[in-house]
């Protein structure tokens, strides 16, 4: 068996493999938003994911792909190939300094430069269609770099970092409304919407309409799920009302354990005892209790409700003989979202005067606001360590899965990274990768090599909103912010210690010394802005939200109070100067 192996290994080592799919492919590629790296089954969830599940039997299931810690410079990074500071996105636009969008890379939207997949791909032929959230338009301020003007055919997106499931009402006060957009144009949401039912139906009718057509589509659904306010039809929640009563301990655990068992993590690795620094369960009052039981039953119920959308969306292709040249790529822009807005005293401000409830019986439903806090977060990053935000690997290790013509089963568990998905696209399509893409193409792996796509020599560096990594052969380098990080560099070894339980930073100075220096080369070749001590997200978004909604209105003012004094001023010397002349005029 052993000599099987060693030989089938020496033949791919010798003959570079690739994906040969008979007439170029369609394309579909879904984006879930803020997912743990075990939230799907098959990657060692509890939740009900048999379509995606599906998807992961039929094709490669990647256990070692890595994105950035945030929504916006995920998807630019994903869309481009490009680092995220040569995008125009380095950050989330709604936390940016204002005053940063003057410097190249930091406009707060995606540069023209910055070419989509869907531009990328159209001169083979491609028709483009995109449904759900964008965010790389500064709040659709930026009509320019909505989809539809970037190479897009036809779109129904929202641009921003998320919104209410059900209606046009916005999920925080960045924004006054959610700004959806149909084919550029801004748009009303339709009677009866539910963001992950409508984005499928959407993109049916989409590739429906051009039917005729015989050129390939790539196909962007990029869902709301599992961002917050989490919300799910009623029947989808009920179906886990009694799932999580065991508490944030129990899941991480469960989880961990799925995980090893399906050779996502390695078995007897240690992971950061990090729920000792978190609330512990079993001091929650029952109230309290019941209250993140039923958020938990929310989250999982939204997650079930996109993989039924997921599987009416294939159920179509089928039946319309689309499904068997169609590649499939599933994975998330960030791990699990573990912010709890209330701590926030302008959000709770803001929440007061919104039409959002926190309401136990109605949980889940079109005016209620949940989210599943930091602990729960912790446990849906299981085995890793952090989540959303942070640089070690909760935030950054999510689910990655290829599958379609001439690609094999299996898994894979070589670093593979965000900007990987545009190479090996452009690879497929083009048997060639444009230079500007700094991603490796995975068409290997996609073909049942194990070689690694990234040499030990190869390193990856990584800045998002002050937070830092750099990976390179076995070793990672993290810098997390406070509250959670120490703002000091912490050095890991992944192969040994996936769970980053031993900082190797004092003990290995030279590798330490090696990654900051590779580090600081690959900032100063990006450009990345190192954000002042002082700063802060929360306080930033709040000036922004100042800045968006209020100073316009302020300058409105200004501008009409300037009008009417000065209107006054010249009645009030016309009045004078006709009084002179009649004074005049009698004498
Ligand atoms: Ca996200």
């Amino acid at each position: 068996m052993k000599s099987l192996k060693f030989l089938l290994v020496t033949f791919f080592s010798l003959f570079p493999l690739s994906i040969h799919p008979d007439n170029k492919p369609n394309i579909v590629l879904i984006l879930i938003d803020d997912l743990g790296l075990t939230d799907i089954q098959a990657y060692g969830g509890e939740i009900s994911t048999p379509n995606m599940d599906s998807l992961a039997n039929e094709g490669m299931l990647f256990t070692n792909y890595h994105t950035t810690p945030e929504c916006a410079p995920s998807r630019a990074m994903l869309l481009t190939g490009m680092d995220n500071h040569n995008t125009g996105i380095p950050m989330i636009p709604e936390v940016l300094p204002w005053e940063y969008r003057n410097t190249p890379g930091y406009e707060g939207y995606l540069r023209d430069d910055a070419l989509t997949i869907a531009e990328i791909l159209k001169p083979a032929g491609y028709r483009s269609y995109m449904t759900g959230k964008w965010h790389l338009a500064f709040g659709g301020h930026e009509t320019a770099a909505l989809p539809f003007n970037r190479g897009f055919d036809k779109t129904f997106i929202l641009d921003a970092t998320g919104g209410n499931n059900f209606s046009h009402h916005s999920y925080l006060p960045y924004y006054l409304e959610s700004p959806w957009f149909k084919n550029g144009r801004e748009t009303e949401l339709p009677e009866d919407f539910y963001s992950s039912e409508f984005f499928v139906d959407q993109m049916i009718e989409f590739i429906e309409e051009d039917k005729e057509m015989d050129s390939p589509f790539f196909a962007y659904l990029s869902f709301q799920a599992q961002h917050i306010p989490l919300q799910a039809p009623q029947e989808f929640i009920d179906k886990y009302l009694s799932t999580y009563e065991e508490g944030w301990d129990i899941l991480r655990e469960q989880r961990k354990n799925k995980a090893v068992e399906k050779e996502i993590f390695p078995p007897d690795k240690k992971i950061v005892d990090s729920m000792s620094t978190l609330d512990t369960w079993s001091a929650l009052d029952r109230e309290n209790k019941k209250m993140i039981i039923k958020s938990m039953a929310v989250f999982a119920g939204m997650l079930d409700a996109m993989d039924f959308h997921i599987g009416r969306f294939i159920t179509y292709l089928k039946k319309e003989g689309l499904y068997e040249n169609t590649i499939f790529i599933v994975t998330a822009d960030n791990g699990p979202e573990g912010n709890d807005p209330s701590d926030h005293a302008p959000w709770r401000k803001w929440f007061k005067t919104t039409i959002y409830d926190r309401d136990y019986e109605t949980l889940g439903d079109q005016d209620s606001y949940v989210y599943i806090g930091t602990e729960f977060a912790q446990a849906m990053a299981s085995p890793s360590h952090l989540f959303k935000f942070h640089m070690s690997e909760g935030g950054l290790r999510v689910p990655l899965i290829i599958s379609g013509p001439g690609i094999q089963k299996g898994k894979n568990h070589n670093f593979a990274f965000v900007t990987d998905i545009a190479a090996t696209l452009s690879d497929i399509v083009f048997d060639d990768v444009d230079e500007r893409i700094i991603g490796k193409s995975l068409q290997n792996s996609l073909a049942g090599s194990k070689e690694k796509n990234y040499l030990d020599s190869d390193s990856v560096g990584l800045e998002v909103t002050g937070n830092s990594a750099l990976f390179k052969g076995d070793f990672k380098i993290v810098k997390n912010r406070p509250p959670n990080g120490s703002n000091q560099w912490e050095l890991f070894n992944l192969s040994k210690d996936p769970g980053e339980t031993i900082n190797l930073a004092k003990s290995m100075p030279n590798k330490l010394l090696e990654l900051i220096g590779e580090y600081e080369a690959y900032a100063e070749m990006n450009g990345v802005i190192e954000l002042p001590l002082d700063y802060e997200w929360a306080a930033e978004m709040t000036i922004n939200t100042f800045k968006r909604n209020y100073l316009p209105l302020i300058w409105k003012s200004v501008f009409f109070t300037v009008l009417v004094i000065s209107f006054v001023v010249v009645l009030i010397r016309r009045w004078r100067n006709a009084k002179n002349l009649e004074q005049e005029l009698n004498k």
